[in-house]
C-alpha cells in the first residue's frame, strides 16, 4: 500500500459554511478594506483573546515588522538574532538599520542575553529578539539591559500567538511586539499580521503608518505604507478565533505524543517545555546529533522525504549566511557558534491540526528505523 504523504505544515481553515454569512455581510456593506467593521471587531476580539491592550492589524507580519521599526524611528544598528526567518533582518534593512547578530542560547534557541552587552556600540538603538518556535525569550533580562543602555525592544513574536508566561501574554513585553498570521501559523488570516503596542498614541501612530501616513483626509506628515488587512481576511480571522482554542489543544496533544514516542531514540532531542509557559506549539523542532543518531540532519531530511514525510529545516541557513548579511562583521561564523551548530542539527517535524495520531506514529517509526542501533 502506498502511504499518503505527510505534509510538514497544513493551514487550518474554519468551516466553509460558517464563512458564507460573513461574506454576505461584506457584499451587502460594500466596505472592503480600510478599517471596516470586521477589521474593528477583530482588533477588539484579538486584544481580548490575547490579553493585550492595543493591537493594530496588518496585511502580513513582514510589513508589520517594518512598520514597528518605523513607528519607533529605529535607525543605526539593531541587535538581533541570526536564528530566525529572514524577514526579521529584512525589516531592519528596509528601515536602513544594520543588524548586529548575537549568538543564541542552546536550550530554546533564542537570543542569548549574556551576549548582548558586548555587542552594544554607540550606534545601537534597539534590540530585536525573536520568540523562536513560540518559546519566550528571557524578557526580563533583555529589558534590564535595554533600560540600562536606553534601547528600544521590538519583539518578533511571529511564532508567539497565544503564548503566556505565568498567565501574562508575552506580547506585553518590550516596546512593541509583532505577530504573523500567515497561512502556516497557529492562527491565520491567510496572510496577515499585527503590532501589539502599549498606548493609544502609539496605536494611532501605527495605524496612520499602515495607511500611507494619512492623518485625516488632508494631512500626511511622513511616508507611510499600505499594509491594511482587508475585510474578507478580517472576517475569516474572526471565524478562526472561535476555533483557535481547539487548534491549540490539538497541537498540544501532538507535541505530547511526539515527546513520548521520541523519548527512547538516542541522538534525537526535543525542546523541553517551560512549566510556567502556556504554549501554542507552532512547530515541533528536533535536534539530530549525528554521532549518536548515525546520520546527519540533511541525510535524515532526505530519507524522510523518500518515506513521504515532509519536514523543514527552520532555520537553516542562518540569516547571517544569506547574501545581504554575510559581509557584516557580526555575521562571522566564529562569533555565532551555537547558532551555527543548531542550524546544522535542527529539523521541524510535521505539525498541524489535521495530523492524525497514526501519522505521528509513522513519523516516529521512520525516525526509529534510521537510527543506528
Ligand atoms: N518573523 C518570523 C520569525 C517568521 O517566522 C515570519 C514568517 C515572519 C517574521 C514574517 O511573517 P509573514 O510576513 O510571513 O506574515 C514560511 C512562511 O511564509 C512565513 O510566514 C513563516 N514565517 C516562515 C517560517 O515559513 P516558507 O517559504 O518556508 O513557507 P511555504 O510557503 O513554503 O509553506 C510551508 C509549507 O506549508 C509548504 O511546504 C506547504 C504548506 N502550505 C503552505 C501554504 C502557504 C500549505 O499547505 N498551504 C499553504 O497555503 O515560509
Amino acid at each position: 500500500m502506498i502511504e499518503q504523504p505527510i505534509p510538514v505544515i497544513r493551514p487550518t481553515l474554519p468551516p466553509l459554511e460558517e464563512f458564507i454569512p460573513y461574506l454576505e455581510k461584506i457584499w451587502d456593506n460594500k466596505w472592503l478594506t480600510n478599517n471596516g467593521c470586521f477589521h474593528q471587531q477583530l482588533e477588539k476580539e484579538l486584544a481580548d483573546y490575547l490579553g493585550v491592550n492595543y493591537i493594530s492589524l496588518f496585511s502580513n507580519g513582514t510589513l508589520a515588522l517594518i512598520s514597528a521599526l518605523k513607528a519607533l524611528n529605529i535607525q543605526g544598528e539593531v541587535i538581533t538574532t541570526p536564528f530566525s526567518f529572514v524577514a526579521t533582518s529584512h525589516a531592519l534593512l528596509w528601515n536602513k538599520a544594520t543588524p548586529v547578530f548575537v549568538d543564541i542560547e542552546p536550550d530554546y534557541m533564542n537570543m542569548d542575553p549574556d551576549k548582548i552587552e558586548a555587542a552594544i556600540t554607540p550606534r545601537v538603538t534597539a534590540i530585536m529578539p525573536v520568540h523562536v518556535y513560540g518559546n519566550p525569550c528571557q524578557m526580563d533580562r533583555i529589558q534590564e539591559i535595554a533600560d540600562r543602555y536606553n534601547l528600544k525592544v521590538i519583539y518578533d513574536a511571529a511564532h508567539a500567538f497565544g503564548v503566556k508566561k505565568d498567565g501574562v501574554s508575552i506580547l506585553d513585553y518590550g516596546d512593541l511586539s509583532v505577530l504573523s498570521f500567515h497561512a502556516t501559523k497557529v492562527y491565520n488570516t491567510i496572510e496577515g499580521g499585527a503590532i501589539v503596542s502599549h498606548s493609544s498614541e502609539m496605536k494611532e501612530r501605527i495605524d496612520i503608518l499602515k495607511n500611507f501616513g494619512f492623518r485625516g483626509e488632508m494631512r500626511v506628515d511622513e511616508p507611510g505604507i499600505n499594509a491594511k488587512l482587508n475585510e474578507v481576511q478580517a472576517a475569516y480571522g474572526l471565524l478562526q478565533l472561535k476555533y483557535v482554542d481547539d487548534y491549540i489543544k490539538r497541537r498540544k496533544e501532538i507535541a505530547l505524543l511526539y515527546r513520548q514516542l521520541l523519548k527512547g531514540i538516542d541522538g534525537i532531542s526535543v525542546l523541553s517545555d517551560m512549566p510556567e509557559v502556556q504554549h501554542a506549539y507552532p512547530y515541533f523542532p528536533i535536534l539530530i546529533d549525528k554521532e549518536k543518531y548515525g546520520i546527519d540532519r540533511d541525510e535524515l531530511y532526505g530519507k524522510l522525504k523518500d518515506d513521504n514525510i515532509l519536514s523543514r529545516r527552520y532555520f537553516y541557513p542562518l540569516i547571517s549566511d544569506f547574501e545581504p548579511y554575510r559581509h557584516l562583521p557580526s555575521a562571522a561564523p566564529e562569533s555565532l557558534p551555537v547558532a551555527m551548530e543548531i542550524a546544522k542539527k535542527v529539523l521541524c517535524l510535521p505539525m498541524h491540526v489535521d495530523l492524525k495520531n497514526d501519522e505521528i506514529n509513522r513519523v516516529c517509526a521512520v525516525l526509529t528505523k534510521y537510527h543506528r542501533k
